[in-house]
């Protein structure tokens, strides 16, 4: 089974909002994938990302009525902080959150899409750095994206990243590439809304890590 399709995104409804509950189901399952990508030195990320799920969660069940969708966090959270607003709480952890999940849909759309180093096909480094530098590199100071050098070193092969995105089995790389492209039509829908609702309620911050 492909692990894509058992963890899709659900669809939108027709105001674009995100339901946080459906929301944190579906990010929940990325955290266990970096694992299959085999290497100690994307700890990091994953602990990144799975703090940032912890703390809109965190917020989430302390009142699921009054956030039921992420515009609802975020709104309240402005309301109830309005001085350190939008570098507070879930808006921020969720500010970076969406950066992670920007760079798995430029990385998996450029995949998708057949963009490789000709010279090395069986290489996904010309991929991963085009979704870092479409999705994270600006947010990055220098010793930063030196980790992002250093990750890079450790990037799995194409045909290992396409194994552990069919949890292991060996499949046919077409047949994989079509559930990435099934994947890809809500995840990028969700991730495309988020940032439109950061950019509506002028809750983006452009600071460097
Ligand atoms: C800021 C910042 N977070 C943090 O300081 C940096 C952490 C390390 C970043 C290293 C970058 C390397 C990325 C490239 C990896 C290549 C992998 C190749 C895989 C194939 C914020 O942190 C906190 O988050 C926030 O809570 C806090 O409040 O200022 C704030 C305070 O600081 C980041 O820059 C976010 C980094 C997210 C990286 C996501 C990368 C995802 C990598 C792999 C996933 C592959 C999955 C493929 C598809 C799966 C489908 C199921």
């Amino acid at each position: 089974m492909s692990l894509l399709l058992d963890n899709q995104f659900k669809e939108l409804p027709h105001d674009n909002s995100v339901d946080t509950k459906l929301f944190l189901d579906a990010v929940s399952h990325l955290p266990a994938f970096i694992d299959c990508l085999g290497s100690k030195v994307f700890s990091l990320i994953k602990s990144d990302i799975t703090g940032n799920i912890t703390k809109i969660q965190g917020v989430y069940v302390k009142d699921p009525q009054r956030y039921a969708t992420l515009q609802h966090i975020l709104e309240a959270e402005r309301d109830d902080h309005a001085k350190e607003w939008p570098k507070v709480g879930a808006t921020l952890a969720l500010m970076w959150l969406k950066r992670g999940l920007r760079f798995i849909q430029i990385l998996l759309q450029s995949i998708a899409d057949g963009e490789k180093d000709e010279n090395n096909p069986n290489l996904i480094k010309v991929n991963i750095t085009k979704a870092y530098e479409g999705a994270l590199k600006r947010y990055h100071g220098w010793l930063v994206q030196k980790i992002f050098t250093g990750a890079l070193l450790a990037a799995p092969y194409r045909s290992d990243f396409f194994k552990a995105l069919s949890k292991g089995e060996e499949v046919k790389e077409e047949e994989c590439l079509a559930n990435v492209r099934h994947f890809l039509v809500n995840f990028t829908a969700t991730v495309d809304a988020i940032y439109d609702m950061y950019t509506n309620l002028n809750a983006e911050l452009d600071y460097s890590v």
